[in-house]
Formats: structure tokens, sequence, C-alpha cells
């Protein structure tokens, strides 16, 4: 079998059928989007396929991979919890689990919860592919369909403005980068 249908296999294994079609969703708009803006189709379609691969783990094995891995502050990272570990620390567990080395993959899926205040090409796609994929049902969705094949920045900054609206409309924590990606893709700050 080919790399993606043995990464496809290990994934579904790990997670929901709601979930895993979530997954093939921001696959096929992920490869969309880098036919349309020229990034690697191969990159996009194996970042797309793992980067939830980590969400259904126990906040306990987060928080031994945290407590025995290497990140820069862990006490902070530890006052987290799924939302933001799944894609940071599950980037490890597809590094180690899927035998996944590419860097560029491994940094979409780390960045793909918050993005960051510089995103490749690839981050960008995943970050935007993950928000619009077409199981995604919420107020705005369409018009963030759109303008994502208009100006991916603009994507960007569109659902990092409505994310941060939402975290704050619930009183959620917001980690520190996703702060960052506000500062500067919405408010440009550089
Ligand atoms: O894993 P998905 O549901 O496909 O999507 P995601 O990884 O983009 O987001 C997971 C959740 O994390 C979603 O409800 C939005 C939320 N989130 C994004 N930024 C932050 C955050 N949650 C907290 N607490 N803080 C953040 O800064
Ligand atoms: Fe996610
Ligand atoms: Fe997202
Ligand atoms: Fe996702």
């Amino acid at each position: 079998a080919s790399d993606r249908e043995n990464v496809m296999q290990a994934v579904q294994m790990r997670m929901s059928e709601r979930r895993f079609q979530h997954v093939l969703g921001v696959e096929a708009t992920a490869i969309a989007l880098a036919e349309h803006y020229g990034a690697s189709v191969e990159k996009a379609s194996l970042a797309a396929l793992t980067h939830d691969y980590a969400k259904e783990r126990s906040d306990e094995e987060f928080q031994l991979a945290i407590e025995q891995g290497d990140y820069a502050d862990k006490a902070e990272l530890l006052r987290y919890g799924n939302a933001i570990w799944h894609g940071i620390v599950g980037a490890d567990f597809v590094k180690r689990e899927l035998k996944i080395q590419d860097q560029e993959i491994l940094t979409a899926i780390r960045l793909h919860t918050t993005g960051a205040a510089e995103m490749s090409l690839l981050d960008k796609i995943i970050y935007v592919a993950d928000y619009i994929e077409p199981n995604r049902v919420f107020p705005g969705v369409e018009d963030a369909r759109e303008i994502a094949f208009i100006d991916l920045d603009n994507a960007v900054a569109f659902e990092t403005k409505h994310t941060l609206q939402h975290l704050i409309e619930n009183e959620k924590e917001v980690y520190p980068k996703t702060i960052e990606t506000y500062n500067r893709w919405v408010a440009g700050l550089n």
C-alpha cells in the first residue's frame, strides 16, 4: 500500500468515524489549496491526514509526553488542555508513531490550531483547510471558503479574528501564540 494509505489507516484507527470524515475533508481542501497556490500536494495531503492524529488521546498521555519531552515552557504548556496540546504535542506523536520526519509537515501540524506570526505556505494551507473543510458548519464559513481561494493571507486573518472572538465570547483561555497570530495577521504588526 502507498504511504498515504498506510497513514490514512493509522489515523482512522485512532479516532471516531465523524472525526475521520473531518480529516478527509481537510485533506481534500488542503490538496485543492495546494494546487491553487502551488504548494506540494503530497505534503498537504500527509499534513492534513495527520493534523488531528492525537486529538483523542487522554490528558494524562499528553501531560506525560510534555513532562518527558523537549518543550520550551512545560509549566506554561501544562496549564492548557487538549485544544492546545493535540497540535503542538500531537506533532511529536506523529513523528514517533507514524515515522513522518518531514519538518514542513510536522510544523504545519504543530501550528494548525493556533497559527503563528511566521507561517509557511503549507502552514497556512493546513490552518485554513481545517477551518473551511466541507463538514464545517458555522456562520461565516461560506465567506471563509470564498476568501481562501482569493487571498490565503486574508483567510488566515479572517479565521484568526473569528476564532479569537469565539474564545473571548466563551471566556476561554487564549494561548499566547494565538495572540501572536492575531497581532501579525489581523492587526498587521510586523
Ligand atoms: O481540532 P479541530 O477541532 O479540527 O480544530 P482546531 O485544532 O483548529 O481547534 C481546536 C479547538 O481549539 C477549537 O475549539 C478552537 C480552539 N482554540 C484555538 N485557539 C485556541 C483554542 N482554544 C484555547 N483554549 N485557546 C486558544 O488559544
Ligand atoms: Fe485540530
Ligand atoms: Fe483550526
Ligand atoms: Fe482538525
